[in-house]
């Protein structure tokens, strides 16, 4: 990556960050790394999207500090109920502003230069939804875990689980090169706020988490114009906060819509399958 050059000129993104009683500190962690490793030219602006927490830190102690650290940037939308995930991103979406949009779950970090080769591919192609290759942060030690460079892909339940790259990716041998997916993990991922509009969002009827790993995907892969696309660049912590048991908690509920046309199921599973 450190050999790659990118144009000064890209779209500015705006980043969407949702959480129900996430720890304080992790939301700034996740706010301050975003703004040390995003150029300041390309971010527009940061959403913080409040799922009707009722951590009272996360009321007025979150809006002073990022009005007073940030003053400008950082936008907070407040759910008058509990909508959960799906709907949480979609209400950041309707307020963001920038040509391109970023989602993410507020407990998560950004590594230096993560931007500049997401908003180039999506400069290249609008219509390229771009996921991150994602590391584990432990919750006890902070220390990162790295994972292995994966795809997503989904098995016969429709459960999303990781993808051996394709042989033709190990074989060209550059770490850095993106792999065409056919799933997603929805706690992360970018795409231009109009295509992703066009696409129709997220689908609103899901309530909790679990489909928009597939639903997503399945939509961008069926159509052929469309590309889904892997690299490896900032790590994401789970299990970390109790907001985010809350929403896991309730996944066997999860109201999947599927596509009848599975073709890219089945594509998909080359390799080694889960890991
Ligand atoms: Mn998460």
């Amino acid at each position: 990556c450190r050999k790659v050059s990118y144009p000064r000129d890209l779209p500015q993104i705006s980043l969407i960050f949702i959480f129900v009683n996430e720890a304080l500190s992790v939301i700034l962690r996740s706010v301050h790394s975003a703004v040390n490793h995003t150029p300041a030219h390309l971010l527009k602006e940061i959403i913080l999207v409040d799922d009707n927490s009722d951590d009272e830190q996360l009321k007025g102690p979150l809006e002073e500090y990022v009005n007073k650290r940030y003053p400008g940037l950082v936008k907070i939308v407040r759910n008058q109920k509990r909508e959960g995930l799906i709907r949480a991103r979609i209400e950041g979406w309707k307020v963001a502003t920038a040509e391109v949009t970023g989602f993410f779950d507020a407990h998560v970090e950004f590594t230096p230069s993560w931007a500049e080769p997401v908003l180039a591919r999506i400069k290249e192609d609008h219509k390229r939804i771009i996921l991150p290759s994602i590391d584990n942060i432990k919750h006890d030690t902070f220390e990162v875990e790295r994972y292995e460079n994966s795809g997503h892909g989904y098995n016969w339940e429709l459960w999303c689980m990781y993808i051996n790259p394709p042989k033709q990716w190990w074989d060209e041998g550059d770490m850095s090169a993106p792999i065409r997916t056919p799933a997603m993990i929805g706690c992360s991922f970018v795409a231009n706020r109009d295509y992703f509009g066009e696409l129709g969002l997220l689908d609103s009827g899901m309530d909790v988490y679990g489909g928009e790993n597939i639903e997503l995907g399945i939509r961008v892969c069926v159509s052929p114009s469309f590309l889904l696309l892997l690299l490896p660049l900032y790590p994401c912590r789970f299990k970390w906060s109790s907001g985010h048991r809350c929403v896991a908690q309730l996944i066997n509920e999860a109201p999947l819509r599927v596509l009848e046309d599975q073709a890219c199921v089945c594509s998909s599973q080359q390799g080694n399958g889960d890991k």
